[in-house]
């Protein structure tokens, strides 16, 4: 299966976007908010190969940590598929796939999909997630953009007991997902923070976050990403191309998260430095475009 949100677009938008800053606003491991809020860990060490995830767990609040031992990008999706739908009809999918725009099969939107961390080469992942009774797929998929290979280890995790009553992460900074735009306070500041990401809509949303040059509008990022999904025109069909004033280059990707479904919710860790952000959305409707093309974009600054 090919990454969800590379097939969306972001595996030919980060090539062309300027070289991936990982390291900017991941947290140094020990330091971490997250390990302060006391919940328990969930910890999983992948060299690439492997995932060492329990098949059984208590459902509560976790602090999922993903060691990423390999030399390769890895992401640990937590999903669940709706009854009668296998992994390998997931799979199918994503393979049939082609090109930026991407028409979901129907049960696309009824899987509830949970976020889950990301993490680079020899570095750590993490967030805070609710592992809710049932049966999860905990789904660890490695990238190597040199390659452009991939890979899935699924692990089915039966997860059972009850949610306890959970207590607001008071802090956290919430970033609300809704057709078609987010939700953000009136000010985010710079430094480490929580960021609570959920999503208060009906279809699947994430969070991709570029830093712009300063003075970049909403106009010029949407136009950029139009160019990428609907290219102009040739000249020789008659139109004028329109270059877009805003570069790939200038682009520089900071932070991303994983797929969610209506509900659902992770909370990060990320060190915000001053600047001027673009939170875009990838995520397709039902027809294939992508929400970012329906306006789900936000630029704001960081003082
Ligand atoms: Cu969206």
């Amino acid at each position: 299966m090919k990454r969800l949100y590379m097939l969306l677009v972001v595996s030919l938008l980060f090539s062309m976007w300027a070289p991936v800053a990982a390291q900017d606003a991941t947290p140094e491991p020990g330091g971490s908010l997250l390990a302060e809020l006391g919940y328990p860990e969930l910890r999983v060490t992948s060299d690439g190969t492997t995932s060492d995830i329990p098949t059984q767990l208590e459902a509560g609040r976790y602090h999922v940590i993903l060691e990423n031992t390999s030399e390769v990008d890895i992401d640990l999706e937590f999903y669940q598929l709706p009854d009668g739908v296998t992994i390998d009809d997931l799979t199918a999918a994503f393979e049939a796939a082609e090109g930026p725009m991407f028409i979901p099969p129907d049960f696309f939107f009824d899987m509830v999909f949970n976020g889950g961390p990301s993490s680079y080469p020899g570095e750590t992942g993490e967030v805070v997630l609710d592992l809710t009774p049932g049966e999860w797929v905990v789904n660890l998929y490695t990238y190597d953009p040199e390659t452009d290979e991939d890979s899935n280890i699924p692990t089915v995790v039966t997860v059972t007991g009850e949610m306890t009553e959970m207590a607001d992460l008071e802090g956290a900074v919430e970033i609300g997902m809704a057709e078609m735009y987010f939700e953000l306070p009136e000010t985010i500041e710079a430094g480490p923070q929580i960021w609570n990401v959920v999503n208060n809509g009906q279809q699947v949303h994430h969070v991709v976050l570029s830093r712009i040059p300063d003075g970049t509008t909403e106009e010029q990022v949407l136009e950029l990403a139009g160019s990428f999904f609907a290219p102009p025109a040739t000249p020789e069909a008659g139109a004028t191309p329109v270059e877009p004033s805003l570069a790939f280059e200038d682009v520089e990707d900071v932070f991303y998260t994983l797929l969610f479904s209506e509900g659902q919710e992770n909370w990060y860790e990320i060190d915000v430095q001053p600047g001027t952000y673009a939170m875009i959305c990838f995520m397709p409707d039902p027809s294939g475009t992508p929400h970012v093309m329906l306006g789900m974009v936000e630029v704001f600054a960081v003082d």
